[in-house]
């Protein structure tokens, strides 16, 4: 049977180490704190909204906070962030309103955000595809001389896709400020990870495009912050990118469509959320006296307020016209369109748009 992260002696860890991480003040421990619990609260909440028949498939992310969050906080406002289905609310950390996010997977055009708005691209479905976009940005600020970096989130199955390695060996050849965040969650939906490399660790990966990385717990947000914090000063000045794996176990399904009792390792799962990483963290800061209960009542309230208001919003959204079905397919739309609107508004009966 497999064995849970902490089992895994290779790994850079702080909260096992009970360590502390420079430059992180009481302050700056509350703030990723503040950002683990709005994502976690986002997530439970989406599943419910999923449940009520409110969005469509949803793809969960419990237990991946951590790694959002702590490769997040990495990250100056400048610097980009290429998020894939699985970081779809990495933009509540930039202050992009939960109703943009839940749109989105409504499949609402009010879901569609301006990406320099908040230096976060569009959320990629495709595997890897935002891997060589993200290179391509990062290469195109140090062409300009600007300081910004670009990092792309993706998952261990996204290691197996062309798009993937286009984008980690140009960004090797071109020195590009780049940080390839790998959230190895040991699943691409059925497929273990042993099944997708004979590599022993996907950061073994990094050394056959002549760049650096680091293999960190993906439950434990300040490793992750202080590996990613590395890799962007390393971007910074000039050292190129950086592979960082997170190595974590996933927890939930792999979307709201999706029964997992059918390949996963059920034991293991059953650890793995007896050890998540909020409680992980909020553990850690009780016992260094960074957190009381008062205050996590506070932090808790404020990101499930959030959440509501979110969804409200959300729901006051009146539905989106159909004709943009047919507005956004052709640069030169065929005649026989304008009979097909006409017919689906005739259907439908003027129920939608
Ligand atoms: C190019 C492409 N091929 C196949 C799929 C179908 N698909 C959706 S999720 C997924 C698994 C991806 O696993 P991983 O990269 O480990 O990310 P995770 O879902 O675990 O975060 C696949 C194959 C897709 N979305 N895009
Ligand atoms: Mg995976």
């Amino acid at each position: 049977m497999a064995h849970v992260a902490q089992g895994e002696p290779e790994l850079r860890r702080v909260i096992d180490e009970d360590r502390e991480v420079d430059g992180l003040g009481d302050q700056e421990l509350l703030e990723l704190y503040r950002s683990m619990v709005l994502l976690r609260t986002y997530d439970e909440r989406s599943v419910v909204y999923h449940r009520q028949g409110r969005i469509g498939t949803y793809a969960i992310f419990w237990n991946h906070e951590a790694m959002q969050a702590g490769a997040v906080h990495a990250l100056e406002d400048d610097d980009w962030i290429f998020p894939s289905y699985r970081e779809s609310a990495i933009g509540l950390l930039r202050g992009m309103p939960a109703s943009t996010i839940l749109h989105w997977w409504r499949g609402h055009p009010a879901g569609w955000w301006n990406p320099a708005d908040y230096n976060v691209a569009s959320i990629c479905v495709p595997i890897a595809t935002q891997v060589p976009h993200a290179a391509g940005l990062a290469w195109g600020k140090k062409l300009k001389g600007e300081r910004a970096c670009a990092l792309a989130f993706f998952g261990d199955g996204a290691t197996s896709e062309g798009a993937f390695h286009e984008g980690a060996n140009f960004a090797g050849v071109f020195q590009a400020p780049l940080v390839l965040f790998c959230n190895n969650n040991g699943w691409a939906i059925s497929t273990p990870v042993g099944a997708q490399t004979h590599a022993e660790a996907l950061v073994d990966k990094a050394a056959g495009y002549g760049i650096p990385g680091v293999r960190v717990d993906g439950g434990d947000v300040l490793a992750v912050y202080e590996a990613t914090r590395e890799a962007i000063d390393r971007a910074r000045e000039g050292g190129g990118p950086t592979f960082v794996e997170a190595v974590s176990y996933r927890a939930a399904p792999h979307a709201t469509a999706d029964d997992p009792r059918a390949y996963i390792d059920l034991e293991r799962v059953e650890l793995e959320k007896q050890n998540e990483c909020l409680g992980r963290y909020e553990r850690y800061l009780r016992r260094h006296g960074v957190l009381g209960d008062d205050l996590d009542a506070e932090i808790r309230r404020e990101a499930a307020e959030l959440m509501r208001a979110g969804i409200v919003e959300a729901e006051a959204e009146p539905d989106a016209d159909i004709a943009l079905l047919f507005e956004n397919a052709y640069a030169n739309p065929p005649a026989s369109f304008a009979h097909d609107l006409a017919e689906l508004r005739r259907v439908l009966g003027g129920g939608l748009g």
